[in-house]
């Protein structure tokens, strides 16, 4: 089967149930026969690339309810339509785009007119059973690499190949390629950096010296079935100290020793909604930040629509307090404010950004953005009329909505400004020593090749286009904050690193297998963005 942008296109599957022919609702379809290997290989699909939208149990998110009493509503030739040709609210055409074939379209068509099947837990002892210490942490360097400047190397996803490229942002060398979980998701360092860690969609966390030379795979363990983020503590006493791991699936967060990855503790994130008070036995927990003003993690939980303050400062004796605060449904991703008070987090199904006080430890706003906000990180700017600022890009509209951050204004936490972009994007960009904010249109079928580039200074002017021969995601920047690299997302994959000030193009690195995610050592390690 076709992988490529595979996960691109989950990012904007829903709405399996518009359009078709429907039933009535007291007239049921009946359940489709399959047989066990069938089931098999329709549950590995389904996973790989509709649970991340609909959610394991179909009970919908980003995606539609997809569980059997709505699926069978509607006849199989219905359903197949839908999965081949998609639907112009943003379900893909996975056999269309050639991603599935006639025969799993149809596969997919019957599984989701039968049973959901109950995924299965993954306790301490399996955790434990995982867990691998590559190279103890008394046979690692004591000190960085000689005549490395290893703070501005760069991790980037190799998607599909489940592996992380260590590109060195001095000389643009591969210095490795190194082995992590299933379609890899995303990467973080540790407060100081040393370290690097990734999840794979698969619940595998992995962690990465940047000390050794070349740099290398240290320990991994797999934290549960399905995952999307991780991240470390950072506050001042508790650097490089503890990693945590948010789960899809079980829906959990787990707690792991910062220099081997050891498993120290599970805390289950199954709840209520915090508006209806709905009880969701799949509440996934979704973009995790590492506070720098408290030894605190901010997770977000995203079918309960609540935001987790964790402290961790008691972890010694296995403690830790949680509090607990409302926001909106369902959260995504999001990041800081350039003072790294304010956590911001998209509630892509209510069209919502989420503002987070984490020193007052409360709700600031709910400000409606656009279609399905979607920030990445989001990108923190000076705007020449509005001051300090952060953005967003939106999966289902061509659109920057750009918020004020400074508590001062009258105006603050309202959209102070809004830029057409043209296409759905995935991602938004800038560094503190650049006025250019990048953003990509990876999910708009005209422009998925096109780079858009807004000039800070001059906001009301139409932005430079750059068009490549492939699909572009993620943009990065370099330790100085005068390069970015853009990937293009192909089998053939490259990351191509433009000069900030010309937007010529300075170096490519190429033979990347699906590059997607990058990240610098120092960017990500001091939270710039
Ligand atoms: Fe992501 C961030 C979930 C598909 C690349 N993605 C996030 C975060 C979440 C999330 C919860 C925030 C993590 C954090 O900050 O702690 N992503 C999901 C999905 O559920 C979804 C929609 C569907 C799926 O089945 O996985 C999905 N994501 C994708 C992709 O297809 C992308 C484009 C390619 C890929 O490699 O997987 C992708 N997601 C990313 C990246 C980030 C991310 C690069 C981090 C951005 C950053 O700058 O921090």
């Amino acid at each position: 089967m076709n992988r490529l942008l595979a996960v691109s296109t989950t990012i904007v599957a829903g709405l399996l149930l518009a359009g078709g022919t429907s039933v009535g609702a007291a007239d049921l379809q009946p359940v489709p026969k399959m047989t066990d290997q069938e089931y098999k290989d329709a549950q590995f699909i389904y996973f790989d690339r509709c649970s991340g939208c609909h959610g394991a149990l179909r009970k919908g998110a980003t995606g539609k309810n997809i569980t059997p009493d709505n699926t069978r509503k509607k006849t199989l030739a219905a359903l197949e339509k839908i999965l081949y040709e998609g639907t112009d609210g943003g379900m893909p055409g996975w056999g269309k785009d050639g991603f599935m074939t006639r025969a799993e379209t149809d596969l997919m068509a019957r599984f989701v007119q039968n049973e959901v099947p109950e995924p299965p837990e993954w306790n301490m002892k399996d955790m434990k059973k995982s867990w691998k210490v590559h190279v103890p942490v008394a046979d690692r360097p004591t000190s960085p690499p000689k005549g490395k400047n290893w703070q501005n190397y760069f991790g980037v996803v190799l998607r599909d190949a489940g592996k992380v490229a260590i590109i060195d942002g001095d000389t643009k060398k591969t210095l490795n390629i190194i082995d992590s979980g299933f379609a890899t998701h995303i990467l973080r360092t540790s407060a100081s950096g040393r370290y690097m860690y990734a999840i794979g969609r698969d619940g595998k966390a992995t962690m990465m010296d940047m000390w050794a030379d070349p740099p290398d795979l240290v320990a991994e363990v797999r934290t549960g079935i399905d995952a999307r983020s991780i991240d470390t503590s950072k506050f001042k006493g508790f650097e490089d100290k503890y990693a945590v791991v948010g789960d899809y699936w079980p829906p959990h967060y787990v707690i792991l020793e910062g220099d081997t990855l050891k498993p120290l503790k599970i805390v289950g994130t199954r709840g209520y909604t915090y508006d209806t008070n709905e009880y969701r036995d799949e509440t996934r927990v979704a973009s995790i930040v590492a506070s720098h003003n408290a030894p605190e993690w901010i997770l977000t939980l995203k079918e309960t629509g609540v935001v987790l303050l964790v402290d961790y400062s008691r972890m010694e004796d296995g403690t830790i307090t949680e509090t607990k605060i409302n926001a909106e449904r369902f959260l995504h991703d999001g990041g800081w404010d350039s003072t790294k008070r304010y956590f911001l987090v998209a509630a892509n199904a209510r069209d919502t950004i989420s503002v987070i006080d984490t020193v007052e430890r409360k709700l600031v706003a709910n400000i409606i953005t656009g279609t399905k906000p979607h920030p990445g990180r989001g990108a923190n700017w000076v705007d020449p009329e509005f001051g300090r600022v952060w953005a967003t890009v939106h999966l289902g509209e061509g659109l920057v909505s750009i918020i004020s951050t400074d508590p001062t204004k009258d105006y603050a936490w309202t959209v102070v400004r809004e830029w057409e972009l043209g296409g759905n994007s995935l991602f938004i960009k800038t560094h503190p020593n650049s006025t250019n904010v990048y953003c990509d249109n990876t999910i708009n079928q005209e422009k998925s090749h096109v780079l858009t580039v807004f000039d800070i200074n001059k906001p009301d002017a139409l932005p430079r286009e750059i068009t490549f021969k492939k699909k572009v995601v993620h943009m990065e920047f370099n330790k100085d904050g005068d390069e970015v690299w853009v990937s293009l997302w192909d089998k053939d994959g490259e990351v191509v690193i433009l000069d900030d000030k010309t937007l010529k193009e300075k170096a490519r690195v190429k033979g990347l297998y699906t590059p997607t995610g990058k990240f610098n050592v120092y960017n990500t390690m001091n939270d710039i963005y």
